[in-house]
């Protein structure tokens, strides 16, 4: 395979006024496209060429480092723009995966509240993630380009704590930005196809 960046699922603006469409056309006109302009080079000669993006995420990790950062950071970005919407966010879950995240992590307020926590103390660049591992959900954090796939886990929802992300509109607001996209962008139906499959 080669990667491919994707159309954002919403008009640049969509987001706003809680992501702007300067942030959009940096992050991911600009940044995304290097994380596959740079993975689509890295991945010749690889050996990974011909597998899936989630194969190739697991098969360089600890091996191919430049591989590994701009394949990870694609399959993480690809995942981003649809894990967000315009008028997302807040309580409106799907009743399966609100049951089980009330089973696993007590309620969606303390779902929310590890989320957020999870991001502000990844120390640097990282994600924040909800995630199954072991048929549970559980909230991790990871530094850089990393995810829960190569940690034994599946990704049902990620938000990105680069500076990146926020830093045109929060500055170094960082728990803002995160209450923003927990409040106001999360798309929970994304979540919610992402944890029937992991499930499976
Ligand atoms: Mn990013």
């Amino acid at each position: 395979m080669s990667f491919t960046l994707p159309e954002l699922p919403y008009a640049h603006d969509a987001l706003a006024p809680y992501m702007s469409r300067e942030t959009l056309e940096y992050h991911h006109d600009k940044h995304h496209k290097a994380y596959v302009d740079n993975g689509n080079k890295l991945l010749q000669g690889s050996g990974l060429e011909g597998k899936s993006l989630e194969e190739i995420v697991r098969g360089s990790f600890g091996k191919n480092a430049g591989l590994f950062n701009n394949a990870g950071q694609h399959y993480n970005h690809l995942h981003f723009w649809q894990w967000m919407k315009p008028n997302g966010g807040g309580d409106k879950i799907p009743a399966a995966l609100e049951k089980k995240i009330v089973a696993d992590l007590g309620s969606v307020a303390k779902m929310k509240e590890d989320f957020i926590q999870a991001g502000t103390t990844q120390f640097g660049s990282g994600w924040c993630w909800l995630a199954v591992k072991d048929g549970k959900i559980t909230v991790t954090k990871t530094a850089n380009g990393e995810n829960p796939l190569v940690h034994g886990g599946k990704p049902i929802l990620g938000c990105d704590v680069w500076e990146h992300s926020y830093y045109i509109d929060y500055r170094n607001r960082r728990p803002d930005y995160l209450k923003a996209f927990v409040d106001h962008l999360i798309n929970w139906e994304h979540v919610e196809q992402m944890f029937t499959a992991a499930m499976k």
